[in-house]
């Protein structure tokens, strides 16, 4: 089995409106060569699809199941009560209103906190972990820690990764040593 050849994770949403703000669970994915297969299921508008999603992830064999949604975000759990495979909810806060076609950027009442609550406090014995509000890259960096457990390379890659990170802060902390903070901050931001 190897995680860069088939799909061991599911990304899902439930509208189109999330793929933007879940995109950044894909892109990470992709950054460590890692397979996903990305699909819509509205927990409301496509009710059925939910436990037949639930029965394809397991035939499928996928180890992770990444679950975005706003508002009411009642898919990560609907999932999650439908399957054994451990879910990552995603609380989503802004999307891309479709239905006045203008491309509004809308908010969801709560500021993405009703997702966040819907997703996780779920009752005791249907767990879905979640992420905080519309961070999907760490959904994707999560997910992958957990097929790190059986995949050594992969556990490479993500600790390849943090160095990085490690490296950019240690590059930018000496930056602003050497021009002061006010100096660094209108290099940086102007
Ligand atoms: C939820 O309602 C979706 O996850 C989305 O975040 C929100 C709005 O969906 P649309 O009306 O834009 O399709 O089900």
């Amino acid at each position: 089995m190897s995680y860069s050849k088939n799909a061991l994770i599911g990304i899902i949403m439930g509208s189109s409106s999330d793929s933007k703000t879940m995109k950044g669970a894909a892109e990470i994915l992709d950054t460590f060569n890692i397979k996903h297969e990305d699909q819509i299921i509205s927990a409301h508008r496509t009710p059925n699809r939910i436990e037949e999603y639930a029965k394809y992830a397991e035939k499928k064999g996928f180890k992770v199941i990444i679950a975005g949604a706003g508002g009411a975000a009642h898919l990560p759990g609907m999932i999650a009560s439908n399957t054994l495979i451990p879910v990552i909810g995603v609380p989503i806060m802004v999307y891309n209103d479709k239905r006045d076609g203008k491309n509004d950027l809308r908010f969801s009442s709560f500021g993405g906190l009703d997702s966040l609550l819907s997703i996780s406090e779920m009752p005791s014995g249907s767990p879905v972990v979640s992420v905080g509000v519309n961070k999907s890259i760490n959904a994707g960096i999560y997910a992958a820690k957990i097929l790190a457990n059986e995949f050594p390379e992969l556990k490479k890659k993500i600790s390849e990764y943090k160095h990085t990170q490690y490296n950019s802060v240690v590059k930018e902390s000496i930056e602003m040593k050497k021009l002061g903070l006010s100096k660094f901050v209108l290099k940086k931001f102007k």
